[in-house]
């Protein structure tokens, strides 16, 4: 391979946009013929961490999981892309030490509770709210603003194009 692994590691709420970002960015890197891949909730909750819920003890374990397994992509040459809302720093900060500082790129999709429950593209904050989810980051589970992200998308700003183009750009810095 003739490129460096990386961790590219998305956080934000539930409808920040992080996943669909997160898809755009792969979708250029493939273009540009990189070894890239993603993780998010759709491989990695109903597999790996099948057995986890989302008390603040198990979203630990979900990203400390998912944090060795990116620093084993990245160890491998893959830019790897991780999306998920790890709303806690201690754990954030974990994922960037077992990548390693240099090896890391933290990206906070950074929208809003009322603007994401406005969005609710799945109804996840309208079930929150009557009560039918327990949990739920936003609403009766905290989301610890990020302190040390090396890029903030400002979704109310930024389209997805130009979130994606920051984002490469920022990536090839790093190769
Ligand atoms: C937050 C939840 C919850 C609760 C189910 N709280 O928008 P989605 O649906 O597709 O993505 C959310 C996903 C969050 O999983 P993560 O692994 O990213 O969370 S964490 O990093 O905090 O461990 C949401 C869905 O799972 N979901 N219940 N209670 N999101």
């Amino acid at each position: 391979l003739t490129q460096n692994g990386v961790v590219v590691w998305f956080t934000g709420l539930s409808g920040s946009g992080k996943s669909t970002i997160a898809v755009e960015v792969e979708k250029e890197l493939l273009k540009q013929g990189k070894a890239v891949y993603r993780l998010d909730g759709d491989n990695v909750r109903h597999g790996l961490n099948s057995d986890l819920g989302f008390a603040k003890e198990d979203r630990d374990e979900n990203i400390r999981r998912i944090a060795e397994v990116a620093a084993l992509f990245k160890d491998a040459g893959l830019i790897t892309l991780a999306s998920f809302i790890s709303p806690f720093q201690e754990m954030r900060d974990f994922a960037r030490e077992r990548a390693g500082e240099d090896s890391f790129i933290e990206i906070y999709v950074k929208a809003d509770v009322p603007t994401c429950a406005e969005r609710d593209p799945k109804g996840l904050y309208q079930k929150a709210k009557q009560g039918e989810i327990d949990d739920f980051t936003g609403v009766s589970s905290p989301y610890e603003t990020p302190e040390t992200s090396d890029v903030i998308i400002d979704t109310d700003k930024l389209s997805i194009g130009e979130s994606v183009q920051k984002i490469l750009e920022v990536i090839a810095n790093e190769q």
